[in-house]
């Protein structure tokens, strides 16, 4: 199989490209990444050189480009996108750029082009917010909160167009957090476990009893491999941590094994819009073969190892873009 992947430089993309090579020898990869601040090719740096792997920077809204690119491929797996809600809220434009226009241009190239499978990488952002004891399925409806969410549900609403107009084979992967090795440090987990090993604050936003569903990251790549490989067209599959906490359990957690203090912990306002709680059922994924093999206990563990053990990965990171668009938007 030769497969497009957008975004494969980001924290998802990336762990996806290296689970596919290993597990599927012969694949062929193509990835297709502008490089935002969020694009890192060191996250592919053991793969670089591998004859299956192969690498165009580029923005998924330039068709031209992409399409020259990609002839001969079979699938585009499109991960590409703005990700980060906060981002979303103090500077929402390039959200409906990326996010909703840059999808629709792949589904055009997929269209014209004749790529026989089209993936959208989702989230379970699109449901909105549940309330205690409600969990959402795939039939749920979209009730997005904030300008992340709505370009993502936007998107996910265009490429069901796609199949239903066109005829397109099209299947869309709506996943709960992820977690994981070399994710932006801007994220909830990677900012907490960063700050906690450099003894500074860990920003808990309003009660920090928020909940949120955690899924290690390498198994949301299991998901997707089975949904490009076992998905029924014209389907959405979930995929779930079955992993609810709350953001409160998650920061003193993360205290815990770092052997630090609890008194890092510093609640400050609230992020507008702020959903309280995401539930997803992941019965669908599941029927199709795919089992979670990782706990949080294990995640957990292992993430935090994994940022402990390699800080120049995340020290660039936090003393160069992160800090300018910090210092702009928080101090
Ligand atoms: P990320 O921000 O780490 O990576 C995004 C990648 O997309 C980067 O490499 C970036 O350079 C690239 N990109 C951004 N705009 C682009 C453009 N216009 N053209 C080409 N490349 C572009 O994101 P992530 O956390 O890896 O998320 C990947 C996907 O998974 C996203 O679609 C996101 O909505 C979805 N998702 C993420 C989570 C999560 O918890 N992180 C959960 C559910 C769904
Ligand atoms: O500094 C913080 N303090 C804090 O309390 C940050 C960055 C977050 N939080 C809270 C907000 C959320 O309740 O932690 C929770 C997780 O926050 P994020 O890591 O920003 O994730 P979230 O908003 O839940 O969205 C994530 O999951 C779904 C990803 O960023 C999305 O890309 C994905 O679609």
């Amino acid at each position: 199989m030769k497969i497009v992947v957008t975004g494969g430089a980001g924290f998802i993309g990336s762990h996806f490209i290296k689970y596919i090579l290993k597990k599927h020898p012969g694949y062929k990869i193509l990835n297709v990444d502008k490089l935002t601040y969020a694009g890192n090719l060191e996250n592919l740096e053991e793969i670089k050189d591998n004859p299956d792997y192969s690498f165009v920077k580029e923005d998924i809204c330039n068709r031209k480009t992409i399409e020259n690119a990609i002839s001969g491929y079979d699938v585009i797996v499109n991960f590409a996108a703005e990700s980060h809600v906060d981002r979303s809220i103090n500077e929402p434009e390039v959200f409906l750029k990326t996010d909703v226009f840059g999808t629709f241009n792949l589904l055009e190239i997929c269209r014209t082009r004749g790529i026989k499978k089209y993936i959208q990488i989702s989230t379970d952002e699109v449901y909105g917010s549940a309330d205690y004891g409600e969990t959402f399925t795939e039939e749920s409806r979209l009730n997005p909160s904030s300008p992340y969410s709505a370009s993502k549900a936007a998107a996910d609403l265009l490429v069901l167009s796609y199949y239903k107009t066109y005829k397109m084979s099209i299947n869309i992967v709506r996943s709960s957090n992820n977690y994981g090795p070399n994710q932006y440090p801007e994220k909830f987990i990677p900012l907490f476990v960063t700050n906690a090993i450099e003894d500074k604050k860990l920003p808990l936003y309003g009660d920090g009893r928020n909940v949120r569903d955690w899924l290690f990251v390498m198994d949301n790549c299991a998901g997707i491999d089975t949904v490009l490989h076992k998905g029924v067209s014209g389907e959405i599959y979930n995929i779930a941590g079955e992993s609810e906490r709350e953001n409160i359990f998650i920061a003193k957690k993360i205290l815990k094994y770092l052997g630090k203090s609890e008194e890092l912990i510093q609640f400050v306002n609230d992020r507008p819009g702020h959903d309280r709680r995401y539930s997803i059922s992941c019965e669908k994924i599941k029927r199709i073969g795919w089992r979670q093999k990782t706990s949080l206990e294990d995640g957990l563990r292992l993430t935090v190892e994994w940022y402990r053990d390699n800080r120049q990965w995340w020290e660039k990171i936090k003393s160069g873009e992160f800090l300018k668009y910090y210092k702009t938007h928080y101090k």
